[in-house]
């Protein structure tokens, strides 16, 4: 009884889907995935908005950089608007390049993501921002009062205690769990000009508030991470920085062309300079707007800009 109920529902649901034609998926919402940091979640709602304006309901999942591969290629999800090539590269390269995602095209920003630290600590560590200046001075990073420096990571998937063992640093790593963190104990070492290193990227709303600069590692290489004997250590991979002209990347499950051609279209089109990215986020965290207003907002601040992404004549 059960199993024949099921059967029914299966092909009632299947019969459904048959004569209700191309509208019944036009009425399935494309999922367009929320991580952790602000650019990306306002980022996600201005392709919401325009998504809308072109009559496709809209979903947001939040969703881990770990865990949104899979979701894509199963679609569970189907956008992500701002990849990262410095924490995201790896997995993204290897998807696409087995045909589990859509690589849906480059923004025109070019990004960076990797140890940061405020302007006041320079002349606390001479030689910074060379990476074997931390050598000398990872004391002045320590939070016990002994020799080990701290270094707060955020949760992106990156090899830090790899890179900080290939290149014989005295750090200890602290995970923190949001982006906010990063910014909590950030203002608090600020205020107190007291030294610090942190993961920071760019673009992004923390360079029109704090000074700042990059730790210069060895410049990255991708053999770097897979070949041991290159680079300054011999023995072990990671002995490079993240890219310093990193690159900007939308992904999508690959039904998507299908499933919705005219968003997918749009979502090619889709482009973000870095002042506009740095600016979204901005209007989040300094201007205090939800990310739906602050998508509101940039769009209709920039209808120039987004106008063009929409493909004319399309018929969704
Ligand atoms: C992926 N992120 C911009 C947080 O480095």
């Amino acid at each position: 009884m059960m199993r024949q109920g099921l059967l029914f529902l299966a092909l009632a649901s299947f019969w459904l889907q048959a004569v209700a034609g191309p509208n019944s998926t036009q009425q399935r919402p494309i999922r367009i995935i929320t991580n952790n940091w602000t650019s990306q979640i306002v980022l996600a709602h201005i392709t919401g908005e325009l998504f809308k304006q072109q009559g496709y309901p809209v979903k947001y999942v939040s969703s881990s950089t770990a865990q949104q591969w899979g979701a894509l290629a199963h679609g569970a999800a189907h956008v992500q608007v701002e990849v990262w090539e410095g924490t995201m590269s790896e997995k993204f390269n290897d998807m696409a390049q087995r045909g589990l995602i859509v690589d849906a095209g480059t923004h025109d920003a070019t990004t960076r993501e990797d140890w940061w630290y405020p302007k006041y600590v320079e002349p606390l560590c001479p030689g910074l921002p060379d990476w074997q200046a931390l050598k000398k001075c990872a004391a002045i990073f320590s939070t016990q009062g002994n020799q080990t420096g701290t270094y707060y990571a955020g949760p992106w998937e990156k090899p830090d205690e790899a890179r900080v063992r290939a290149l014989a640093l005295n750090f200890d790593i602290v995970l923190l769990k949001e982006s906010d963190d990063l910014w909590r104990v950030l203002s608090k070492a600020y205020d107190e000009k007291r030294p610090i290193v942190l993961f920071n990227w760019t673009p992004n709303w923390v360079e029109s508030r704090y000074e700042g600069q990059f730790v210069e590692f060895p410049a990255y290489a991708p053999e770097c991470e897979t070949q041991p004997e290159w680079g300054v250590n011999k023995n072990l991979v990671y002995d490079c920085g993240n890219p310093a002209n990193g690159w900007l990347k939308k992904a999508a499950w690959p039904g998507m062309k299908n499933q919705w051609p005219c968003a997918y279209q749009l979502l090619e089109k889709i482009n973000f300079s870095n002042q506009q990215l740095a600016n979204a986020s901005a209007l989040v965290v300094l201007k205090k707007m939800s990310h739906l207003q602050a998508a509101q907002h940039w769009l209709k601040e920039n209808k120039n800009i987004w106008s063009p992404w929409l493909p004319q004549g399309c018929q969704p």
